[in-house]
């Protein structure tokens, strides 16, 4: 913990100087805590937006105070997960149909409340006008970045992005993990699409970009490849320690041909084999770490939160985890139980394990 303790005062100055802090510091801070304490926060995405049965139809006066997770647990998770997908292209709604001005409104909303907002952006393929998952060319990075033919769309791009964060306001703290699951050849700047120094440079430019040019300093900046990678594929596309203030990582539990429990033996043992490793690197390089996307869609397993998963993260210092979305269009796509779901209850039960947080 000492280690930690250390870590506390990072990018926070002195603890004398507590009252300059920034909303960044003031999260920084937080989340050390949380991970000091052994405290473990609950994130969902896209919570206040909608849920497996319903949705927020009236953007501008929804009162905001529906939760799939607070109908189970009684309250919300202190994450909200939202995603800029879209944004690029000044369209009005993300890619899973959230209009923008509602993820405005509700980051706002939940930051007043005492929770924590994220932010995942799965933008479109600026090369081919294809989708984020349109892996048909490996050149898109490499015509983005400085000199390409595509740079200075690019930049009207993230400039899109840097608008909507800013009109968020400077007051809330805003946890930003652009180009996720990098590893992995999924999505256009994933490990087979561009070159470790490409990856680098366009998250590099990123942080340039928002920081120095658009001066938000509200920003806590993740870094989150896919976790089914070996220690050093992890860090293989690392942008540097200045560039990063968190160390996630995305995981999933996947069935496939064979049993649940067999699935659910199989990713608590990955799950374990991933946060080791992350726990090494987040000494070494004295981050916060967190599982910043994970689940098991259509929760198949009964006891999924009290024995898959929280068994192994209770014994690491991450700050937080993430579920992912409950869609109201797919019936078998969510990731975090809803009222009247058959196996609600371990979700209830992990809510009220003492050091898993959300928001009361
Ligand atoms: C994926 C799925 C998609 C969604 C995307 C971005 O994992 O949930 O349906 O469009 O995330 O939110």
């Amino acid at each position: 913990m000492l280690l930690f303790a250390v870590a506390l005062c990072v990018g926070c100055g002195s603890r004398d100087k507590k009252p300059m802090e920034t909303p960044k510091d003031q999260l920084v801070h937080r989340l050390f805590t949380y991970a000091e304490n052994g405290q473990i926060a609950y994130g969902h995405q896209d919570d206040l937006f909608y849920g497996h049965t319903w949705k927020v139809e009236d953007y501008e006066n929804d009162p905001l105070e529906r939760s799939d997770v607070k109908d189970v647990a009684g309250k919300y998770p202190v994450l909200l997960g939202c995603d800029l997908g879209g944004i690029e292209l000044g369209a009005d709604k993300n890619l899973d149909g959230v209009p923008f001005d509602l993820m405005r409104r509700a980051a706002q909303k939940h930051a007043e409340r005492g929770g924590i907002v994220t932010f995942s952006w799965h933008p479109r393929n600026p090369l081919t006008g294809g989708d984020a998952w349109d892996i048909s060319s490996d050149q898109v990075v490499k015509s983005i970045l400085k000199g390409g033919e595509k740079e200075r769309e690019f930049r009207t791009w993230l400039s899109r992005a840097a608008d909507f964060l800013e009109s968020i306001g400077p007051d809330v703290p805003i946890i930003f993990r652009p180009w996720h699951e990098n590893i992995g050849s999924w999505f256009w700047w994933g490990g087979k699409l561009c070159t470790p120094e490409e990856y680098q440079e366009l998250y590099r430019h990123t942080w340039l970009y928002f920081t120095k040019d658009r001066g938000l300093t509200n920003i806590l900046w993740c870094y989150s490849p896919n976790g089914d990678v070996r220690p050093e594929d992890y860090m293989s596309r690392y942008p540097g320690d200045e560039f990063v203030d968190i160390l996630g990582v995305d995981t999933y539990e996947y069935v496939g041909g064979g049993s649940v429990e067999e699935a659910s033996a199989r990713f608590s043992g990955e799950l374990r084999r991933i946060l080791t490793f992350l726990t090494a690197l987040s000494y070494e390089h004295q981050k916060l770490m967190c599982l910043s996307e994970t689940g098991l869609e259509g929760l198949v397993d009964p006891s999924w939160w009290t024995e898959t998963v929280y068994p192994v993260i209770k014994d690491f210092g991450i700050s937080y985890l993430l579920t992912w979305r409950n869609a109201h269009d797919k019936p078998e796509h969510f990731y975090a139980a809803w009222k009247g779901f058959e196996y609600e209850e371990d979700m209830k039960d992990f809510a009220e394990f003492d050091n898993i947080l959300f928001l009361d």
